[in-house]
């Protein structure tokens, strides 16, 4: 079925249809979008969800009895359309208060006024039942390497994650953090540059139990690296909290396409460890599926809609395909063949120490390395099946 529905649990950030296509180079192509329409519009292509960050809804700076006015109208729109709120976010980034970062800006006061920006976020993303809230440190590094005490920067970073984290404990607002890598852009460089870094960072904290990561497809692939290998990675890490699905075309600027108009190769192969786990059974993914992608500039408003059913229509495509690929028995023999399946067994048998591997002849002293070395593992044939099964060859 390629008609999304709400079981399927796409969601989408209002400020991917709402980008106004605003670049450093040139001005908005299009008008900004209503909020409302932008729920509308979503819940009629059969998306499930809508995210945002507090000012993509409420304008900087807004308080008191306007802010309430817009938070009910929102909320109405969620009531009369059935769209969920799963992931909300806060925006630490576009003011110029943030330009030297929010949680580890040189400056203390720019620090204790993004906590106290989030925290009042975080109370608004648990009355509209949240559970994921995604923290996208954009200007949280730097140009200069003189400028910035990385050890301190990371010091801070953690003092705001666990005071936060705290928070949300003692609040029992039941929302888990996810920490959303980038290599660059806006910042020369940013901290907690991949989803690497960032497990490493979450291992660091002392409410790390209830942060895990939101990889996008597109900021792995910046940094040069294979995104599905790297969720597989936060899956196995139990940390695969979040996604944001895209589209990169290689190592240069951010692209933010259309789910799977960038490596369609690598998009297949993500829908299938999302959709059907690994291989050898490990836990697989039961959160949103949430793309994060702008509708090109060159776009109109029916561009801009059409936009973000092509993501939906792409992951339906390739879950199809993915479902097909792992059913086709020749597909079942060639990775029989590769041993994917046989990477599962333990290397040493239950109850076998190391000292017994060592007292097994056949493991060394009687091992024909050479003869081992003579087998053929057929990746390219369990490659091409993909790519044909990619293609609707199979
Ligand atoms: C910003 C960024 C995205 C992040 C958003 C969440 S903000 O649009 O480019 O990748 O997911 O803060
Ligand atoms: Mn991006
Ligand atoms: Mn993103």
């Amino acid at each position: 079925m390629v008609q999304p529905t709400p079981a399927d649990r796409f969601s989408f950030g209002l400020w991917t249809v709402g980008w106004a296509a605003r670049d450093p180079f040139g001005d908005a192509t299009r008008p900004a979008i209503d909020p409302v329409e932008s729920v509308n519009r979503l819940a009629e292509l059969g998306a499930w969800g809508v995210t945002f960050h507090d000012d993509d809804l409420i304008p900087f700076g807004t308080q008191g009895a306007e802010r309430d006015a817009i938070i009910s109208r929102f909320r109405a729109a969620l009531e009369s359309t059935g769209l969920v709120v799963p992931m909300m976010t806060t925006n630490l980034f576009t003011h110029p208060v943030f330009k030297d970062g929010a949680f580890t800006s040189n400056d203390r006061s720019v620090r204790r006024f993004a906590l106290r920006k989030v925290v009042r976020n975080l109370d608004l993303a648990a009355e509209l039942g949240a559970s994921t809230y995604v923290f996208w440190g954009g200007r949280e590094g730097a140009e200069v390497d003189s400028g910035k005490d990385i050890g301190a920067a990371l010091d801070r970073y953690r003092e705001a994650i666990d005071t936060l984290g705290a928070y949300v404990k003692e609040q029992g607002y039941g929302i888990r953090f996810a920490i959303e890598p980038k290599p660059n852009e806006p910042r020369g460089d940013i901290l907690l540059p991949t989803l690497g870094h960032a497990l490493a960072f979450i291992a660091e904290l002392e409410h790390g139990d209830i942060v895990g990561i939101n990889p996008e497809v597109g900021h792995e692939q910046m940094a040069g690296l294979n995104y599905t290998a790297g969720i597989a990675q936060a899956l196995w890490a139990g940390k695969l909290f979040h996604i944001d699905l895209n589209g990169q075309r290689g190592i240069k600027y951010d692209q933010d396409l259309v789910f799977g108009h960038g490596d369609l190769l690598s998009a297949f192969a993500t829908v299938d460890l999302l959709e059907n786990g690994p291989v050898g059974g490990g836990p697989g993914y039961d959160g949103p599926r949430h793309f994060d992608y702008k509708p090109l500039r060159t776009e109109d408003l029916d561009g801009v809609w059409a936009s973000a059913a092509a993501n939906m229509r792409t992951y339906l495509l390739l879950r199809e395909r993915a479902a097909a690929f792992r059913a086709d028995p020749e597909v079942v023999e060639a990775m029989s063949v590769a041993g994917v399946g046989a990477l599962a067994q333990p290397t040493l048998d239950a109850g076998e120490s190391l000292a017994d591997l060592v007292a097994d002849r056949s493991a060394f002293e009687d091992f024909d390395a050479d003869k081992a070395g003579e087998r053929g593992y057929g990746f390219v044939r369990l490659n091409q099946l993909a790519v044909e099964h990619l293609l609707g060859a199979r």
